[in-house]
Protein backbone atom coordinates (compact mmCIF):
# COMPACT_ATOMS: atom_id res chain seq x y z
CA UNK A 1 0.00 0.00 0.00
CA UNK A 2 1.39 3.14 -1.28
CA UNK A 3 0.63 7.04 -1.01
CA UNK A 4 0.46 8.48 -4.39
CA UNK A 5 -0.54 12.15 -3.91
CA UNK A 6 -2.37 14.48 -1.81
CA UNK A 7 -5.63 16.60 -2.40
CA UNK A 8 -7.44 18.69 0.18
CA UNK A 9 -11.17 18.22 0.61
CA UNK A 10 -13.15 20.43 3.08
CA UNK A 11 -16.26 18.98 3.83
CA UNK A 12 -14.54 15.46 4.90
CA UNK A 13 -11.91 17.34 6.78
CA UNK A 14 -14.55 19.43 9.39
CA UNK A 15 -16.62 16.04 9.62
CA UNK A 16 -12.94 14.85 11.06
CA UNK A 17 -12.67 17.77 13.06
CA UNK A 18 -15.84 16.95 14.77
CA UNK A 19 -14.50 13.37 15.59
CA UNK A 20 -11.61 14.58 17.02
CA UNK A 21 -13.12 17.71 19.29
CA UNK A 22 -14.96 14.36 20.97
CA UNK A 23 -12.35 12.47 21.74
CA UNK A 24 -10.45 15.43 23.71
CA UNK A 25 -13.20 15.76 25.55
CA UNK A 26 -13.11 12.13 27.04
CA UNK A 27 -9.74 12.24 28.16
CA UNK A 28 -6.97 15.78 28.46
CA UNK A 29 -4.40 15.22 26.29
CA UNK A 30 -0.84 15.54 27.90
CA UNK A 31 1.54 14.09 25.26
CA UNK A 32 3.54 16.15 22.78
CA UNK A 33 3.58 15.06 19.32
CA UNK A 34 6.44 13.32 17.65
CA UNK A 35 6.82 14.28 13.94
CA UNK A 36 7.83 11.76 11.35
CA UNK A 37 10.06 12.47 8.44
CA UNK A 38 9.67 10.34 5.28
CA UNK A 39 9.78 10.84 1.60
CA UNK A 40 8.23 9.99 -1.51
CA UNK A 41 11.96 9.63 -3.01
CA UNK A 42 13.97 6.38 -3.34
CA UNK A 43 16.67 6.28 -0.56
CA UNK A 44 19.40 7.28 -3.34
CA UNK A 45 18.10 9.60 -5.79
CA UNK A 46 18.98 11.80 -8.54
CA UNK A 47 15.48 13.78 -8.51
CA UNK A 48 15.97 17.89 -8.62
CA UNK A 49 13.40 18.10 -6.41
CA UNK A 50 12.34 16.38 -3.15
CA UNK A 51 9.15 16.26 -1.38
CA UNK A 52 9.31 15.74 2.44
CA UNK A 53 6.36 14.60 4.30
CA UNK A 54 5.94 15.66 8.11
CA UNK A 55 3.15 14.09 10.16
CA UNK A 56 2.90 14.95 13.64
CA UNK A 57 -0.16 12.73 14.34
CA UNK A 58 -2.15 14.67 15.68
CA UNK A 59 -3.58 18.34 15.07
CA UNK A 60 -1.05 21.27 16.36
CA UNK A 61 -1.89 25.06 17.39
CA UNK A 62 -2.99 26.19 14.18
CA UNK A 63 0.11 28.32 12.72
CA UNK A 64 2.67 27.09 15.17
CA UNK A 65 4.69 24.81 12.67
CA UNK A 66 6.42 26.27 9.54
CA UNK A 67 9.21 25.74 7.46
CA UNK A 68 11.48 27.95 9.18
CA UNK A 69 10.91 25.28 11.95
CA UNK A 70 12.86 22.80 9.57
CA UNK A 71 16.58 22.27 9.89
CA UNK A 72 18.65 21.37 6.52
CA UNK A 73 22.03 20.23 6.51
CA UNK A 74 24.25 17.99 3.95
CA UNK A 75 27.08 15.67 4.75
CA UNK A 76 29.90 15.57 2.21
CA UNK A 77 30.55 11.81 1.52
CA UNK A 78 34.03 10.58 0.39
CA UNK A 79 31.74 7.68 -1.36
CA UNK A 80 28.09 7.53 -2.63
CA UNK A 81 27.71 3.85 -1.91
CA UNK A 82 26.53 1.01 0.23
CA UNK A 83 22.48 0.80 1.01
CA UNK A 84 22.50 -1.68 3.22
CA UNK A 85 25.30 -0.06 5.70
CA UNK A 86 24.29 3.61 5.35
CA UNK A 87 26.94 4.62 6.42
CA UNK A 88 28.28 6.84 3.57
CA UNK A 89 31.72 7.84 5.42
CA UNK A 90 30.46 11.27 5.71
CA UNK A 91 33.08 13.44 6.27
CA UNK A 92 32.01 16.44 6.82
CA UNK A 93 28.45 18.08 8.00
CA UNK A 94 27.41 21.84 6.53
CA UNK A 95 24.44 23.93 6.55
CA UNK A 96 22.77 23.02 3.73
CA UNK A 97 22.63 25.19 0.10
CA UNK A 98 19.35 23.81 -0.26
CA UNK A 99 15.60 25.92 -0.10
CA UNK A 100 12.56 24.80 1.29
CA UNK A 101 9.79 25.65 -1.12
CA UNK A 102 6.18 24.64 -1.33
CA UNK A 103 5.40 24.33 2.29
CA UNK A 104 1.54 23.49 2.76
CA UNK A 105 -0.29 21.18 5.39
CA UNK A 106 -2.91 18.79 3.91
CA UNK A 107 -5.52 17.28 5.27
CA UNK A 108 -6.33 14.24 3.13
CA UNK A 109 -4.57 11.32 1.45
CA UNK A 110 -4.73 9.56 -1.18
CA UNK A 111 -3.90 5.64 -0.91
CA UNK A 112 -3.36 3.06 -3.47
CA UNK A 113 -4.25 -0.24 -2.63
CA UNK A 114 -3.67 -1.69 -6.05
CA UNK A 115 -7.19 -2.11 -6.40
CA UNK A 116 -8.56 1.06 -5.26
CA UNK A 117 -7.68 4.71 -4.82
CA UNK A 118 -9.45 6.12 -1.27
CA UNK A 119 -8.56 9.08 0.59
CA UNK A 120 -7.97 9.54 3.85
CA UNK A 121 -9.00 12.03 6.42
CA UNK A 122 -6.02 13.49 8.83
CA UNK A 123 -6.09 15.32 11.60
CA UNK A 124 -5.89 19.06 11.22
CA UNK A 125 -2.47 21.21 10.66
CA UNK A 126 -1.03 17.46 11.61
CA UNK A 127 0.33 16.77 8.12
CA UNK A 128 3.07 18.74 6.51
CA UNK A 129 4.38 18.20 2.67
CA UNK A 130 7.35 20.29 1.17
CA UNK A 131 9.61 20.08 -1.73
CA UNK A 132 13.69 20.56 -1.45
CA UNK A 133 15.25 21.87 -4.21
CA UNK A 134 19.12 23.12 -5.26
CA UNK A 135 20.94 20.77 -3.67
CA UNK A 136 24.25 19.77 -4.20
CA UNK A 137 25.20 16.00 -4.20
CA UNK A 138 25.85 14.59 -1.54
CA UNK A 139 23.84 13.28 1.86
CA UNK A 140 20.77 15.66 2.87
CA UNK A 141 19.76 15.58 6.11
CA UNK A 142 16.38 16.94 7.55
CA UNK A 143 16.26 17.52 11.43
CA UNK A 144 12.92 18.91 13.01
CA UNK A 145 14.08 19.88 16.84
CA UNK A 146 11.77 19.84 19.93
CA UNK A 147 9.83 22.30 21.12
CA UNK A 148 9.09 23.70 17.38
CA UNK A 149 5.37 24.14 17.88
CA UNK A 150 2.40 22.51 20.38
CA UNK A 151 -0.59 20.53 19.79
CA UNK A 152 -3.91 22.28 20.69
CA UNK A 153 -3.34 21.28 24.81
CA UNK A 154 0.06 23.45 24.83
CA UNK A 155 2.12 19.89 24.65
CA UNK A 156 4.79 21.25 22.52
CA UNK A 157 6.28 18.52 19.57
CA UNK A 158 9.08 15.97 20.66
CA UNK A 159 12.39 15.90 18.23
CA UNK A 160 11.81 13.81 15.41
CA UNK A 161 13.99 10.99 14.20
CA UNK A 162 16.72 12.53 11.82
CA UNK A 163 16.24 11.64 8.30
CA UNK A 164 18.35 11.34 5.29
CA UNK A 165 18.56 10.86 1.85
CA UNK A 166 21.47 10.36 -1.03
CA UNK A 167 21.27 12.58 -3.39
CA UNK A 168 23.52 11.64 -6.55
CA UNK A 169 23.33 12.93 -10.32
CA UNK A 170 26.56 12.45 -11.72
CA UNK A 171 26.84 8.94 -13.54
CA UNK A 172 29.81 6.59 -12.95
CA UNK A 173 32.82 7.53 -14.86
CA UNK A 174 34.45 3.82 -15.72
CA UNK A 175 37.87 3.11 -16.48
CA UNK A 176 39.73 -0.18 -17.75
CA UNK A 177 42.88 -1.19 -16.92
CA UNK A 178 45.53 -3.64 -17.45
CA UNK A 179 49.39 -4.65 -16.96
CA UNK A 180 49.49 -6.38 -20.22
CA UNK A 181 50.25 -5.14 -23.81
CA UNK A 182 48.71 -6.83 -26.98
CA UNK A 183 51.68 -9.42 -27.04
CA UNK A 184 50.03 -11.04 -24.04
CA UNK A 185 47.99 -13.85 -24.97
CA UNK A 186 46.12 -13.64 -21.96
CA UNK A 187 45.18 -10.07 -20.98
CA UNK A 188 43.73 -9.83 -17.75
CA UNK A 189 41.58 -6.39 -17.18
CA UNK A 190 40.39 -4.48 -14.13
CA UNK A 191 37.04 -2.06 -14.71
CA UNK A 192 36.36 -0.08 -12.26
CA UNK A 193 33.12 2.19 -12.45
CA UNK A 194 34.21 4.23 -9.52
CA UNK A 195 30.79 3.86 -7.57
CA UNK A 196 28.17 0.75 -6.67
CA UNK A 197 25.83 0.17 -9.43
CA UNK A 198 22.22 -0.53 -9.73
CA UNK A 199 21.59 -4.36 -9.72
CA UNK A 200 21.94 -6.55 -13.11
CA UNK A 201 22.42 -3.16 -14.90
CA UNK A 202 26.24 -4.07 -16.37
CA UNK A 203 27.07 -7.37 -17.93
CA UNK A 204 29.90 -9.08 -20.25
CA UNK A 205 27.13 -8.34 -23.41
CA UNK A 206 27.94 -4.87 -22.96
CA UNK A 207 31.94 -4.76 -23.68
CA UNK A 208 32.17 -5.07 -27.27
CA UNK A 209 35.74 -6.40 -28.12
CA UNK A 210 37.42 -6.07 -31.45
CA UNK A 211 40.60 -8.58 -31.68
CA UNK A 212 39.37 -9.93 -28.26
CA UNK A 213 37.38 -12.36 -26.86
CA UNK A 214 35.95 -11.41 -22.97
CA UNK A 215 36.18 -14.55 -20.49
CA UNK A 216 34.33 -14.80 -17.17
CA UNK A 217 34.03 -11.86 -15.37
CA UNK A 218 34.35 -11.47 -11.34
CA UNK A 219 32.79 -9.16 -9.80
CA UNK A 220 33.31 -7.30 -6.27
CA UNK A 221 30.64 -4.53 -4.58
CA UNK A 222 28.04 -5.40 -2.13
CA UNK A 223 24.91 -7.65 -2.02
CA UNK A 224 21.31 -6.58 0.00
CA UNK A 225 19.36 -9.37 0.33
CA UNK A 226 15.62 -9.24 0.92
CA UNK A 227 12.52 -11.05 2.74
CA UNK A 228 8.65 -10.40 1.91
CA UNK A 229 6.84 -12.68 4.10
CA UNK A 230 3.31 -13.42 3.10
CA UNK A 231 1.38 -14.39 6.68
CA UNK A 232 -1.80 -15.45 4.66
CA UNK A 233 0.18 -18.30 2.57
CA UNK A 234 3.02 -18.73 5.77
CA UNK A 235 5.52 -18.28 2.78
CA UNK A 236 8.53 -16.64 3.15
CA UNK A 237 10.24 -14.99 -0.45
CA UNK A 238 13.77 -14.19 -0.10
CA UNK A 239 16.07 -12.56 -2.53
CA UNK A 240 19.31 -10.75 -2.94
CA UNK A 241 20.48 -7.75 -5.17
CA UNK A 242 24.08 -7.40 -6.39
CA UNK A 243 25.50 -4.23 -6.65
CA UNK A 244 28.66 -4.48 -8.08
CA UNK A 245 31.43 -1.76 -8.93
CA UNK A 246 34.42 -3.46 -9.54
CA UNK A 247 34.79 -6.39 -12.57
CA UNK A 248 37.84 -8.42 -13.20
CA UNK A 249 38.20 -10.40 -16.58
CA UNK A 250 40.19 -12.36 -18.27
CA UNK A 251 40.53 -11.40 -21.94
CA UNK A 252 41.88 -13.66 -24.60
CA UNK A 253 44.01 -11.85 -27.25
CA UNK A 254 42.64 -13.51 -30.96
CA UNK A 255 45.58 -11.95 -32.73
CA UNK A 256 48.73 -11.33 -31.19
CA UNK A 257 50.90 -7.97 -31.88
CA UNK A 258 47.71 -6.74 -33.59
CA UNK A 259 46.09 -3.89 -31.79
CA UNK A 260 43.17 -4.60 -29.20
CA UNK A 261 40.11 -3.17 -28.19
CA UNK A 262 37.27 -3.09 -25.72
CA UNK A 263 34.92 -0.77 -25.34
CA UNK A 264 32.30 0.26 -23.24
CA UNK A 265 29.16 2.61 -24.66
CA UNK A 266 27.93 4.99 -22.69
CA UNK A 267 24.54 4.05 -20.99
CA UNK A 268 25.63 0.69 -20.60
CA UNK A 269 24.78 0.36 -17.16
CA UNK A 270 23.34 2.92 -13.87
CA UNK A 271 24.35 3.96 -10.58
CA UNK A 272 22.04 3.08 -7.81
CA UNK A 273 20.10 6.57 -8.22
CA UNK A 274 19.76 5.73 -12.09
CA UNK A 275 22.40 7.99 -13.90
CA UNK A 276 24.05 6.25 -17.03
CA UNK A 277 27.62 6.05 -17.19
CA UNK A 278 30.06 7.36 -19.74
CA UNK A 279 31.60 5.81 -22.21
CA UNK A 280 35.37 3.31 -21.41
CA UNK A 281 37.72 2.13 -23.84
CA UNK A 282 40.55 -0.29 -23.21
CA UNK A 283 43.47 0.49 -26.12
CA UNK A 284 46.25 -2.17 -26.03
CA UNK A 285 49.55 -1.86 -28.87
CA UNK A 286 52.83 -3.34 -28.26
CA1 LIG B 1 -0.87 15.71 22.16
CA1 LIG C 1 26.68 8.51 -9.20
Amino acid sequence: MAWIGVAVLAVLALGSSAILAEEASASPDTTGPTPIISSSSPSITNEETIQIIVNFGETLAAGTFNASDVTLSQAVPSTLHSLDSRTFNASETTASSANITNFRVISTLLIDTGDLIFAQILPIESFFVFDIVNMTDGVLIVDIAAGVANDTSDNLNNAADQFSIIVDRVGPDPVFTTTANASSSSVPVTLDFGETLAAGTFTKSDITAHNATVGDILASGHSVTYQLVDNTLGITYQWTEYHWQVFNMNVTNTLTNERLLLSLPAGAATDEAGNPNQAAELRLTN
